[in-house]
């Protein structure tokens, strides 16, 4: 199974981008997490993205906030799928950081989750990786069949609790 890239913008993504790390430890991924910026540090995010299928890596997953152009960058300079997370900010509440990753052009595309929807990027990138993993996709099934009793059995509490 490849690696799992996990970049992002600033390490004040982290409290976000934990949740998407803590995911794939859950199913013993193997990751690598960066911080570069597509800003800041153009250069090094550019290079980190055309090495990274030599690199050992199948899925990246890049997460900024405000003018979040890291996915996209990324995205522009490998073929592997990259998943982009938005980032909450303070002045527009990740609408930024939203519309800055979601509006790709046409061939160079980011599977954008929800503002700071980590744990959806950390499952994408398990379901792409499963497409080659059997083990991998019972386990993702199970996890589903886990969820869908959790909701009956609030279902039927809630239901018993208003009768
Ligand atoms: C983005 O700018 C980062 O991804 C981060 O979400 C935001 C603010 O960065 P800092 O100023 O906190 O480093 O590039």
């Amino acid at each position: 199974m490849g690696k799992v890239g996990i970049v992002m913008g600033s390490t004040s993504d982290l409290p976000v981008v934990e949740k998407a790390i803590g995911v794939l430890k859950e199913y013993n991924v193997q990751t690598e997490v960066r911080v570069l910026s597509a800003h800041r540090c153009p250069d090094e995010a550019r290079e980190f993205a055309r090495t990274a299928r030599e690199g050992g890596f199948s899925v990246i997953i890049a997460a900024a906030g405000m003018a979040a152009h890291l996915a996209g960058a990324v995205a522009a300079n490998t073929t592997l799928p990259v998943i982009g997370i938005p980032c909450k900010s303070a002045a527009l509440d990740g609408m930024d950081a939203l519309l800055s990753t979601v509006m790709m052009p046409s061939g160079i595309p980011v599977a954008t989750v929800a503002i700071d929807g980590a744990k959806n990027a950390a499952y994408l990138a398990l379901e792409i990786l499963a497409v080659s993993d059997e083990g991998l996709a019972r386990r993702l099934e199970a996890q589903r069949e886990a969820d869908r009793a959790a909701v009956l059995d609030a279902d039927r509490l809630t239901n018993e609790k208003f009768k």
